[in-house]
């Protein structure tokens, strides 16, 4: 195989500069290092930078692109967490945020057709409009993208009721390496000819093609939802809380929950509203979310208060559609961001347990954090077992910084040891590449570069970011 190119000759920056005109092609240093840059905090600075407005474009980069053995690195907003966007081994950087077009969307077929550069959360404002409801929610929605949400197969709160992002992806349409298209899938909600190539580029992280089009999966727009904030004493007593509500029989939308460092970080930067000292002091919160009919909602929100009760929240808040809850649901994502409260940087790890266990694996992270002498907040998905372990330190001081790291290995250990996964939704980028191989198997791996072989026989489609 020939060797990859290193750098790009003038003659490779003529080619850009015809294929992308204008403000198409961006070379100046001081432009160029947002896109090198993702939520990871890593970054590096790309060859170049292209943002393609048209599909043949594409077609055009990625023929060239093959034959010259220029790797490219795919890209949308740079709102994961995990290094999947940034150039960290050389090559283009190829933003495709301008095909932002939303194609399509069909009440009757339930789907909608949408170009990858569409912020999320505009494109359920869309489908909200006509009483459908596209369910995956980052908490990054507000600026993340659905290409960026379909190449990590981002989750979200809601994915304990509804799933995540590979559940509605129909279809994907995406320019191979060499300039073929591969259409995959389409509108048709169950498709079982052939293997599954559509979920193979969910969650691909710019590695086997580039999207240009995607069919997303629809449902009706559930009538009501609430939302519960319960505050606890103790932390044993809201997971306990949490198992009682499955046991209960109730499937909630949502079920998150933040731990006292968690609380701690987000009182810093907003009010919040569960008792903090001197009047309480609140070890953990749980906020659930329920949604369906109005008539059966009432029901359920009593089944919920009741179940919760029998832990013993030192509160109990509640919201009734959108207008009341979103304030609370606001608080809840900016727990990510206010963890930079407590200290200057953090490893944002994002596990995911078998969700029997998850009372062993938060109270076991606590207790590794204790013993490697850094702090750890945990919060997040609880309801499908899927926990945030942020490992906050100061990665100026390297005794912080080998605490640190060997925390976050002892958390992937015990991860690994209850059957979990090293992770649950931000995928393995260049920061967990290293673990890669803890869980995955040599024949996996084997398998994966296979298939990587057969899209991307010259390995230029975000080098570095594979599974081997
Ligand atoms: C969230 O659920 C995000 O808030 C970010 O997935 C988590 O920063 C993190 O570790
Ligand atoms: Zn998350």
């Amino acid at each position: 195989m020939t060797a990859l190119a290193t750098s790009l000759t003038p003659t490779h920056l003529h080619f850009l500069e015809a294929l992308f005109p204008g403000d198409g092609l961006v070379t100046r240093p001081e432009e160029m290092a947002v896109y090198g840059a993702d939520s990871s905090r890593r970054s590096a600075m790309p060859w170049a930078v292209v943002r393609p407005r048209t599909e043949e474009q594409i077609v055009e980069l990625l023929r060239w692109a093959e034959a010259e053995r220029v790797p490219l690195v795919p890209r949308l907003r740079g709102t994961g967490m995990s290094g999947g966007a940034v150039p960290a081994f050389g090559g283009v950087v190829v933003s495709t945020l301008w095909l932002n077009r939303v194609l399509d969307i069909d009440a009757e077929d339930f789907c909608a057709e949408v170009e990858p550069g569409v912020v999320t959360a505009e494109f359920q404002a869309l489908t909200q409009k006509r009483r459908l409801f596209y369910p995956p929610d980052p908490a990054s929605l507000k600026i993340s993208t659905l290409g960026g949400n379909v190449a990590t197969c981002a989750g979200g709160m809601r994915a304990v009721k509804y799933g995540v992002t590979r559940d509605y992806v129909l279809g994907v349409r995406a320019v191979l390496p060499g300039g073929k298209i591969c259409d995959a899938g389409g509108r048709a909600h169950k498709n079982v000819v052939g293997l599954d190539l559509t979920r193979l580029f969910v969650g691909s992280c710019g590695t086997l093609g580039i999207f240009t089009k995607l069919t997303l999966k629809l449902l009706p727009l559930p009538e009501s939802s609430a939302t519960v904030l319960a505050a606890f004493g103790s932390l044993h007593d809201a997971l306990e809380g949490a198992r009682g509500v499955f046991r209960a029989g109730i499937l909630p939308t949502a079920l998150e929950f933040m731990d006292a460092t968690a609380c701690r970080g987000i009182a810093q930067i907003k009010d919040v509203p569960w008792p903090t000292a001197p009047n309480g002091d609140t070890r953990a919160v749980l906020l659930l979310k329920i949604d369906g009919s109005a008539s059966a909602l009432a029901d359920e929100l009593a089944r919920l208060e009741r179940a919760l009760s029998q832990a013993g929240p030192s509160c109990l808040l509640k919201g009734l559609g959108p207008r009341e809850e979103e304030p609370l649901w606001e608080i809840r994502r900016l727990v990510s961001p206010a963890a930079f409260q407590l200290g200057p940087d953090k490893l944002g790890e994002d596990i995911a347990v078998p969700r029997g266990s998850t009372v062993q694996a938060v109270e076991g992270f606590q207790a590794l954090g204790a013993e490697h002498g850094v702090h750890v907040a945990c919060y997040g998905h609880l309801g499908d077992g899927n926990i945030h372990v942020n490992i906050i330190y100061d990665a100026q001081d390297e005794g912080q910084r080998a605490r640190a790291k060997a925390c976050k290995e002892a958390v992937f250990r015990l991860t690994l040891s209850l059957g979990g996964t090293i992770s649950g939704e931000h995928g393995t980028g260049i920061t967990k590449a290293p673990y890669v191989s803890w869980q995955l198997s040599e024949t996996e791996r084997a398998l994966m570069a296979g298939i990587k072989q057969v899209f991307d026989p010259s390995g230029i489609l975000n080098p570095g970011k594979g599974w081997v």
